[in-house]
């Protein structure tokens, strides 16, 4: 018994990482050919119709991947889903992951995962919007489950630097990852109702943000003087290009969001 205990734990030590450790560049290469071609001709066709897609894709995959892991998760349809809670309420794009995932399944059927559809788009999507291209691994299956309270373990827009960087080093991320990732922020929009405080009434002093360039307040509050709750630049320079601008508009104290304008000045992370 002693032995067949041994070797039960001995096989799993052995098998699992190579079951489950198995994602590699060009996954499907043999199974299905064609697979990254078709995910980047149909983003193709969808950015050149809404450049849009490239912040809706970028944003999808870090919530994706940040509740739970990056398992396709966030698409799941059921009503206590990912999908369908507050912090989650403007993350968009769903429409194209369907249908990139029609087509695979008429090429391939139940070959290539939503989850690796969303990352080859996403990577994708930021080329074309001008940023690098990169080999991702693939292979990649989807979650079954979808965990909606999980998602209001992401931290929100009003959140100071301390919370940010533990929040990333808990997933093993360590303050230049951190920063440069919030870079994504480079592409997109946020509601004005998520900075509308700083405009006119910042942390109850009746006044805006000083840490606010004063410019920015007069355009911002012109227009988010909107009935709706519209929706504006995170990067007031470059709202449709993955570049670097994010970063000088922040040092510039033009950033958005306030934890994007923190990001410049704590020292953390300046
Ligand atoms: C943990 C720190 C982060 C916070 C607090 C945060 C917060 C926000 C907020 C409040 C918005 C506006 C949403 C709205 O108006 O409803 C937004 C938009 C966006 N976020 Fe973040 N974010 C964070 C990290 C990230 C990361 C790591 C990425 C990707 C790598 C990302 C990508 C985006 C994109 C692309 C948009 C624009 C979405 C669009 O235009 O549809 N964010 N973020
Ligand atoms: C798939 O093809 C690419 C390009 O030829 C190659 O770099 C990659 O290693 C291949 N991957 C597999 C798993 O065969
Ligand atoms: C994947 O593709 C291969 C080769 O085209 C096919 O034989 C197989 O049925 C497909 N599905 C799965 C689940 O492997
Ligand atoms: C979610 O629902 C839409 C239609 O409302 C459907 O097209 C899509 O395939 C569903 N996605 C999943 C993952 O069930
Ligand atoms: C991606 O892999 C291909 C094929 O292996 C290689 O030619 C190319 O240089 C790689 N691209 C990057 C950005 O690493
Ligand atoms: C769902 O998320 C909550 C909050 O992070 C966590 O406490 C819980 O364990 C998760 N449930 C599952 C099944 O992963
Ligand atoms: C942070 O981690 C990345 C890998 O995720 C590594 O390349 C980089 O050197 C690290 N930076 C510091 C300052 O430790
Ligand atoms: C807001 O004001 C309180 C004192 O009323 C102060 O302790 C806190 O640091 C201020 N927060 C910010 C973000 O300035
Ligand atoms: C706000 O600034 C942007 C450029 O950052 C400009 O395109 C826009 O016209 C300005 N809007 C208002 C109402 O001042
Ligand atoms: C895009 C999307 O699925 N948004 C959903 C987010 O959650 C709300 C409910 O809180 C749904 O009404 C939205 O459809």
């Amino acid at each position: 018994m002693k032995i067949i205990k041994f070797s039960t734990v001995l096989s799993i030590l052995l098998i699992f990482p190579t079951t489950f450790a198995q994602l590699k560049v060009g996954f499907h290469n043999n199974s299905c050919p064609n697979a990254e071609t078709i995910v980047r001709n149909l983003v193709s066709d969808e950015f050149k119709r809404d450049p849009t897609i490239t912040a809706a894709l970028l944003r999808m995959h870090f919530h994706d991947c940040f509740v739970g892991g990056c398992d396709g998760s966030i698409l799941i349809n059921s009503t206590d889903s990912e999908r369908f809670v507050g912090p989650n309420l403007s993350v968009r794009g769903f429409e194209l992951i369907d249908e990139i995932k029609t087509e695979l399944e008429a090429q391939c059927p139940s070959n290539v995962s939503c989850a690796d559809i969303m990352a080859l788009a996403t990577r994708d999507s930021v080329a074309l919007a001008g940023g690098p291209s990169y080999n991702i691994t693939t292979g990649r299956r989807d979650g079954l489950k979808s965990n909606a309270s999980g998602v209001f373990d992401l931290i929100g827009p009003t959140a100071f630097v301390a919370a940010f960087l533990s929040f990333f080093g808990d997933k093993m991320m360590n303050t230049s990852d951190a920063v440069a990732l919030l870079g994504a922020h480079t592409v997109g929009v946020g509601s004005c109702s998520l900075f509308r405080d700083r405009l006119t009434n910042f942390n109850g002093t009746g006044l805006p943000d000083p840490s606010m360039d004063s410019a920015l307040v007069a355009n911002l509050t012109s227009i988010c003087a909107a009935s709706e709750d519209p929706s504006t630049g995170l990067d007031r320079s470059t709202p449709l290009t993955f570049d670097n601008a994010f970063f000088g508009q922040i040092r510039a104290r033009r950033g958005v969001l306030q934890l994007d304008q923190r990001l410049a000045t704590d020292e953390a992370t300046s």
